[in-house]
C-alpha cells in the first residue's frame, strides 16, 4: 500500500520495497551488476522503478476511462518539450523522500542520478512547454486527455560555443534508450501520402474521388506516461514514429536489387527523424508538412478506432466524445484530414461532415506576427495531399458563400478571408483554414486575444466574435516550483502547509510574512544558495567566475530579434563605458546571465550571441571594471538548464517590443520563484503586473497604442540615435571591430546596420533611453535588501493565477465542455 499517497497500489513504497525494486530492475531488466554498475545504469533502475509504479495507476485511468466511454480531449501538437522525467514523476507519486532514502541505502546519491538523464527536448521553446505544463495539469486535475505529437529520434539540436559563435550538433537523446517509452505495435496505423485523385463510379453507383497511387507510411506509437501530482490518474502522451510501410519494393528486390529494396525503407523511417529547430515558421519545406500530415493522420486514426470501439453506435456521439485542441496551426492539417475520412471513408454527406468537425476542433493561436503565420504553395500541397487539397477549397467554397451572405457583392471581404491566397504562387492559409474548421479560436493573453480578434482576424472576428476568447497562458508550480527550487519550497510549505502545489491560491497566504525580517532573510538566503548553485554552473560551462552576492540579471529565452536581447547588450555597453568614463563609478555590482538558441538558419540571431559572447569576453577580462559587471553565455539552453537558472535569478528580464510577445511563459516561472521583473506592458507582462501591483514591478518602453503610433507616424531610429549621446556611442561601438580585434573586419556591423539603416524593426532605439532609466531603478531598489526581499516575495504569493492548472480548468470549463473523473 502507498504510504504517500491516498491512492491504493500494490506495489509497495516503504524505503526497502524500492530498495528491492532498484536492485531487481538493475538485475533482471537491464542486466547490470550492482558492483559494475555505471550512474546511467543506475538512473535507468530507479526510473524503471518509479514506472512500475506509474504503470499501476495507468492501468486503472485507462481502464476507467474506458469502461465509462468518457469525453476526452485531444491535445494535438508538433512539440511536447517534456524536459527530465524521473524527478518529476517521483514527485508527482509522493516517493521522493523515500526514494532518496533507498538511493542513499545503496550507497548512490539521488542529485547526482538525475543528472544522467538527457532532457526530452522534443520542441523548440514556449509553445513545446506550455504542451508539457498542460498534460502536468490535466493529469493532476483528473481530466482525460490524450497528448498525440512525433517520437523525434532527435531532438533541439545541442549547442555549444566555439570562440563564441553558436554550433549545432544533433540531439541523439534516445542513444542509452528511454525508459520511460512503452512501444505499442498493436496500434499501428498505416497512413497515406502523395499519389493522385481519380474519379471512379463506386458500388453504390455514385460518380466518387478516389485517391489512388498513393505511397503508404506506418506509424508505430510511443507511449510516455504522465503521471498526475497528489492523484491516481495517469495520462498519456502518444509519439508516432515513422517506419517503411512495405518490408522491400518487390520488384526491385526480384530484379536482384536485394540491398537497394532494404535501403528504399529510409525514406518512411525519415519522417520522425528531427524535430525543425525554428521558432518561427520556416516556409515550404515538403518533409515538415510530411510530418504534419503523418502525426495528424496516425492520431485522428487511433482516436476514430478508440471511438468506435467505445461508441459502437455511429457517428452522432462523435463530437460529445472528442475534443480535439490544435496547439497553433501546425496539426491544423487535421480539419482537412477529419474531412476527407467521413466523407470519403465513411460516406456521410457533406453537410453532416462539416457538422461534425467544426464541433471537434479548437485552436490556440501562439503569435501576431503575419510573417509567421504558416502557409503552403498550393503546388506543393496538391502534390504532397492532393485530395486534402481539394477538399480545402470545396470547405473555401462554403466559406466563400457565408461571405457572400455576410458581405453581398463584396469581394475584397473575400480575398482577405479566403483560405487560399490568390498570388503568384497561390498559398494555403493554415490560419484561416484553422479559423474556419474550428469552434474555438484563443489567444494565450488578454492583450494577445484583443490584438488578435482587433489586428490578426478583425474580419473573421465581425463574421464570428463568439468563436475568439481568451486562455492565458500558465506554468505547472510542480516543476516550476516544487521540484526546480526545493529550498523555498520547503521554506513556504513550512509557514502555510503542503497543499499549495495543488492549489495554488494558497501562496496569498504568504504575504502575511512579506514585511516579517526573518522571513525575509530565509527568503534571501534561499535566493543566495541558489546564487551559489548556479555560480558554480557559470564556471564550470563558462569559465567565469562571479560573485552570488551581485544581482543575478537574467534572460533566457529564444534568441530573436522581437525579444530584443540587443537591447539588453546596449544596457550592458552603457554600464562598461560609463564604469570606463567614470573609474569611481558605485552602481550595484551584476551578473548579466544569458541564454539562448538561435534558429540555424537565422544569421542575425548568431550575430547577436556572438555579439554578446565577444563584449563579455572583454567585460570579464577587463581589471578596470572590477568586477562590478560580469556577462556570461550559458550554452545549450534547455528545460533541465532553466530548472537551475530560474531559482537563482534575481531580475527577469522581459523586454519585447509591445505587441510582438504573445504570452511568454518564463516570465511568470522566474516570478513564482522571486525575481522582479523588468519589462514592457507586452504579453502575459501585462497581467503579471496586475497581480503583483505596481510596485512590485519595473516597467518601461511604449506601449501597443505608442508603437503603433509611432510607426504611423513613420518611424526613424536615427532620430533617437542623434539625439542620445550615449546611445550613438555604444550603437556605434557594437558596430566596431573593437570588440572582435581577432577577426574578420565587420562581422558585428549588421547589428548596427538593423538598428539604423534596417530600420530598426522592433523599436530597439525608442525605448533605449526608459530602459536605461528603469535599470537605474532596479540598481538602487537592490541596495535596499528588506524592501527588495518584500518585493520579491510578493511576487511569489501573487502569481497563483499563472499555474497551468487555472488555464486547463478554462479549457476544460469553457471550450472542451469536459468533466474530472477522479481514479
Ligand atoms: C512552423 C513551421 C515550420 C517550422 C517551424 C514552425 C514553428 C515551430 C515552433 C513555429 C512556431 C513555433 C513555436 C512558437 C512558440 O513557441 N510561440 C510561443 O508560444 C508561447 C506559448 O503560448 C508563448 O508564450 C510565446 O509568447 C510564443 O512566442
Amino acid at each position: 500500500m502507498s504510504s504517500t499517497s491516498e491512492f491504493q497500489t500494490t506495489l509497495d513504497n516503504s524505503v526497502s520495497a524500492l530498495k528491492e525494486s532498484i536492485l531487481q530492475n538493475l538485475t533482471y531488466r537491464l542486466a547490470r551488476f550492482p558492483n559494475r554498475a555505471t550512474k546511467r545504469d543506475w538512473m535507468l533502475a530507479v526510473s524503471y522503478t518509479a514506472r512500475d509504479r506509474i504503470l499501476e495507476r495507468l492501468q486503472a485511468t485507462q481502464s476507467t476511462h474506458q469502461k465509462n466511454k468518457v469525453r476526452r480531449v485531444y491535445y494535438l501538437s508538433l512539440e511536447f518539450l517534456m524536459g527530465r522525467m524521473l524527478s518529476n514523476g517521483l514527485y508527482n507519486l509522493g516517493i521522493f523522500d523515500n526514494l532518496t532514502k533507498a538511493v542513499e541505502e545503496l550507497g548512490l546519491n539521488l542529485e547526482e542520478l538525475r543528472n544522467e538523464e538527457n532532457d526530452m527536448g522534443l520542441g523548440n521553446g514556449g509553445l513545446g512547454r506550455l504542451a508539457a505544463c498542460f498534460l502536468d495539469s490535466l493529469a493532476t486535475l483528473d481530466y482525460p486527455a490524450i497528448g498525440y505529437g512525433i517520437y523525434y529520434e532527435y531532438g533541439l539540436f545541442r549547442q555549444e560555443f566555439v570562440n563564441g559563435y553558436q554550433i549545432e550538433h544533433p540531439d541523439n537523446w534516445l542513444k542509452f534508450g528511454n525508459p520511460w517509452e512503452i512501444v505499442r505495435p498493436e496500434y499501428i496505423q498505416t497512413i497515406e501520402m502523395y499519389g493522385e485523385v481519380e474519379y471512379i463510379f463506386d458500388d453504390l453507383g455514385n460518380y466518387r474521388p478516389k485517391w489512388v497511387n498513393s505511397k503508404k507510411v506506418m506509424g508505430v506509437p510511443y507511449d510516455i506516461p504522465v503521471p498526475g501530482y497528489d492523484t491516481g490518474t495517469v495520462i498519456l502522451l502518444r509519439l508516432w514514429r515513422s517506419r517503411a510501410f512495405e518490408e522491400f519494393n518487390l520488384e526491385t528486390f526480384n530484379q536482384g536489387g536485394y540491398v537497394e529494396a532494404v535501403r528504399e525503407k529510409s525514406i518512411g523511417e525519415s519522417i520522425s527523424k528531427v524535430l525543425y529547430p525554428n521558432d518561427k515558421t520556416e516556409n515550404g519545406k515538403e518533409l515538415r508538412l510530411v510530418q504534419q500530415y503523418f502525426f495528424v493522420s496516425c492520431s485522428l486514426r487511433d482516436i476514430i478506432r478508440r471511438f468506435k470501439a467505445e461508441n459502437p453506435g455511429g457517428w452522432e456521439l462523435f463530437s460529445s466524445k472528442v475534443a480535439v485542441q490544435l496547439n497553433d496551426t501546425h496539426p491544423a492539417i487535421a480539419i482537412a484530414e477529419l474531412s476527407r475520412i467521413l466523407y470519403d471513408e465513411e460516406n456521410l454527406s457533406w453537410e453532416k461532415t462539416w457538422e461534425i468537425v467544426t464541433q471537434t476542433f479548437a485552436y490556440t493561436n501562439h503569435t501576431l506576427m503575419p510573417e509567421a503565420l504558416e502557409k503552403w504553395s498550393v503546388d506543393l500541397f496538391g502534390r504532397v495531399l492532393p485530395r486534402h487539397l481539394q477538399i480545402i477549397f470545396e470547405i473555401n467554397k462554403h466559406h466563400m458563400e457565408q461571405i457572400e451572405r455576410h458581405w453581398p457583392g463584396d469581394n475584397e471581404k473575400k480575398r482577405i478571408l479566403s483560405i487560399i491566397e490568390e498570388g503568384h504562387p497561390k498559398m494555403v492559409r493554415m490560419a484561416h483554414l484553422a479559423v474556419v474548421g474550428s469552434y474555438s479560436v484563443n489567444g494565450v493573453a488578454a492583450i494577445h486575444t484583443e490584438l488578435l480578434k482587433k489586428t490578426l482576424f478583425p474580419e473573421f472576428f465581425e463574421l464570428n466574435p463568439t468563436k475568439f476568447n481568451n486562455k492565458t497562458n500558465g506554468i505547472t508550480p510542480r516543476r516550476w516550483l516544487q521540484a526546480c527550487n526545493p529550498l523555498l519550497s520547503n521554506l513556504i510549505s513550512s509557514k502555510i502547509g503542503k497543499s499549495w502545489p495543488k492549489n495554488i491560491d494558497e501562496l496569498k497566504k504568504l504575504e502575511a510574512f512579506a514585511e516579517d525580517a526573518e522571513f525575509q532573510k530565509e527568503f534571501m538566503r534561499i535566493k543566495f544558495e541558489n546564487k551559489k548553485r548556479l555560480s558554480a554552473i557559470i564556471e564550470k560551462d563558462c569559465g567565469v567566475t562571479v560573485d552570488p552576492s551581485a544581482l543575478f540579471d537574467v534572460q533566457i529565452k529564444r534568441l530573436h530579434e522581437y525579444k530584443r536581447q540587443q537591447l539588453n547588450l546596449l544596457h550592458i555597453l552603457t554600464l562598461y563605458r560609463r564604469i570606463i568614463q567614470n573609474p569611481n563609478l558605485d552602481i550595484q555590482p551584476r551578473v548579466f546571465i544569458f541564454a539562448a538558441k538561435a534558429a540555424p538558419g537565422y544569421d542575425m540571431a548568431k550575430t547577436i550571441i556572438k555579439a554578446i559572447n565577444a563584449v563579455g569576453e572583454k567585460i570579464n577580462n577587463d581589471p578596470r571594471v572590477e568586477n562590478r559587471i560580469k556577462v556570461v553565455f550559458l550554452p545549450n539552453y534547455r528545460v533541465s538548464l532553466a530548472q537551475r537558472i530560474i531559482p537563482a535569478a534575481d531580475l527577469s528580464e522581459q523586454i519585447s517590443t509591445a505587441g510582438t510577445e504573445a504570452s511568454g511563459t518564463g516570465n511568470m516561472k522566474l516570478a513564482l520563484n522571486g525575481a522582479l521583473t523588468i519589462g514592457t506592458l507586452d504579453g502575459a507582462n501585462i497581467e503579471i503586473k496586475e497581480e503583483v501591483g505596481d510596485e512590485n514591478i519595473f516597467i518601461f518602453g511604449h506601449t501597443v497604442d505608442e508603437v503603433e503610433e509611432i510607426r504611423k507616424k513613420g518611424y526613424n531610429s536615427f532620430d533617437y540615435y542623434h539625439a542620445n549621446e550615449e546611445l550613438k556611442a555604444v550603437v556605434d561601438w557594437i558596430g566596431s571591430n573593437y570588440f572582435t580585434p581577432d577577426e574578420h573586419s565587420g562581422i558585428l556591423a549588421p547589428l548596427r546596420w538593423s538598428l539604423l539603416e534596417g530600420g530598426d524593426r522592433y523599436l530597439v532605439l525608442a525605448d533605449y533611453a526608459q530602459y536605461i532609466e528603469c535599470q537605474e531603478k532596479v540598481g538602487v531598489a537592490y541596495r535596499n535588501h528588506a524592501a527588495w526581499a518584500k518585493m520579491a516575495i510578493l511576487n511569489t504569493a501573487r502569481v497563483g493565477k499563472f499555474s497551468s492548472d487555472r488555464t486547463i480548468h478554462e479549457y476544460a470549463r469553457n471550450t472542451w465542455k469536459l468533466s474530472q473523473v477522479p481514479i
